[in-house]
């Protein structure tokens, strides 16, 4: 079938719930991905850093053969002997005590808020029904009604009311504004330690030891969404460790299982995670053995590669080099490892149509919000492979398309 087919199939039988880039992908490997004309392309995007590991890793993708041929699923009515394995190996990595897994982000996000406001009823003495979440403006925590009901975005939330009561929205970046925001029935604060959707907003140095200081000061659980800026994004094993700063609450996603299954998790302490009692959440897939024996390898590849490492050296790299484009149509470069947003100004139209030029040049880029370029490769990238992509990206950069 030739490109136009497959457009043509997907527009007349697909829900439009998107406006991709018109390129076909039949095959990845590495940071390189083809489409349907055997035309090859850099990934800038990752899936939205779910592809840390990179496209298709073998190791991964041998873990998944071997467990797929034992065995898939047992659901959560028995036992299987790849999950108390996965709990240790995160306890072990995280310095968590214990782990609850999920399936998508959104769940996980899901069950951060269940288990505060459980939090908040049983240790904190919150009257039942009263708990409040602090958010930040700008935010991005999935798709499900409850999050989109605290989400700033019009596009998000506007036709899918009645929406959930019991979050309260701040100014990102503002530690104050917290502050002004807490009252006796505060349980959490739930935030990115870099907004990554909301164009790569990084706060102020500062801002994330400024709100562990608030929440210890009034009892109340930090809550970080690690999903995207997790499993060494931002050059440390999480962002948060660039501020020295252990919240209360971690939840993972997308790179935790490499790119080949949904898996997603929330790390907490027994005094927290210890809350749930037997049948009060849980799901069909969550913590199931295929899912697990590739989050296993998966959470391997990360350290035996180097990943975080390589992400600090190849992500300062990038970001300096981007930050050197002439011209002026660039308005900032910011970024924190391999997440790194170009932002353009607004003279230089649509940052969609400089992703449609770089697509047609081989690489391929997200925008977001319009004017920011979104530049987040695989970890693995190689400093010969940014060399190769950088004096495209500054030529199309540097011409209005
Ligand atoms: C889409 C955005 C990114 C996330 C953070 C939770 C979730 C996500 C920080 C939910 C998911 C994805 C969702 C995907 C596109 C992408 C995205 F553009 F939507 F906002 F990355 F920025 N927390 N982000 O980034 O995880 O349920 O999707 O597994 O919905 O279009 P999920």
């Amino acid at each position: 079938m030739r490109s136009i087919e497959y457009i043509e199939l997907a527009d007349k039988y697909g829900a439009h719930n998107y406006k991709p880039l018109d390129v076909i992908l039949t095959k990845g490997e590495g940071v390189w991905v083809y489409d349907v004309d055997g035309k090859k392309y850099l990934d800038c995007l990752s899936s939205y850093s779910a592809l840390n590991q990179g496209h298709v890793h073998p190791k991964i993708l041998a873990a998944l053969i071997e467990q797929a041929k034992k065995l898939t699923l047992t659901s959560r009515a028995f036992r299987n002997d790849q999950l108390p394995l996965l709990y240790k190996e995160l306890a072990d990595l995280s310095g968590y005590e214990m782990s609850i897994l999920m399936n998508s982000g959104s769940e996980a996000v899901e069950t951060s808020l269940k288990i505060a406001r459980k939090w908040a009823y049983c240790v904190k003495n919150i009257p039942l029904d009263k708990a409040e979440i602090i958010v930040a403006d700008g935010n991005f925590h999935g798709r499900t009604i409850t999050i989109i009901s605290f989400s700033s975005e019009r596009l998000y939330k506007e036709y899918f009311g009645p929406l959930t009561p019991g979050f309260i929205s701040v100014p990102y970046g503002n530690a104050d504004a917290i502050r002004r925001a807490i009252h006796k029935n505060t349980a959490g604060i739930l935030i990115e330690p870099i907004q990554g959707e909301g164009g790569v907003i990084i706060p102020p140095k500062g801002y994330l030891q400024e709100i562990r200081k608030i929440c210890d000061e009034h009892n109340i659980l930090f809550i970080a969404d690690e999903i995207q800026t997790g499993l060494g994004r931002t050059g440390k094993l999480f962002a948060c460790d660039h501020e020295g700063v252990r919240p209360d609450v971690m939840i993972l996603g997308k790179a935790l299982s490499g790119g080949f299954y949904p898996v997603s998790a929330v790390l907490s302490e027994k005094s927290v995670l210890g809350l749930f009692i037997p049948g009060e959440h849980g799901s069909t897939f969550g913590g199931n053995p295929l899912g697990v024996a590739v989050t296993r390898a998966a959470l391997r590849v990360i350290s035996e590669e180097n990943l975080i490492e390589n992400t600090a050296a190849q992500g300062m790299y990038l970001e300096e080099n981007l930050a050197e484009i002439p011209g002026n149509y660039i308005k900032e470069v910011r970024g924190k490892g391999l997440l790194i947003g170009v932002e353009m100004k607004p003279e230089a139209g649509e940052a969609r149509k400089y992703c449609e030029v770089l697509k047609d040049r081989g690489i391929l880029a997200k925008e977001t919000h319009e004017t920011t370029i979104r530049f987040a490769p695989p970890l693995i990238i190689d400093k010969q492979t940014i060399d190769w992509a950088l004096p495209i990206i500054r030529e199309v950069l540097s011409t209005k398309p």
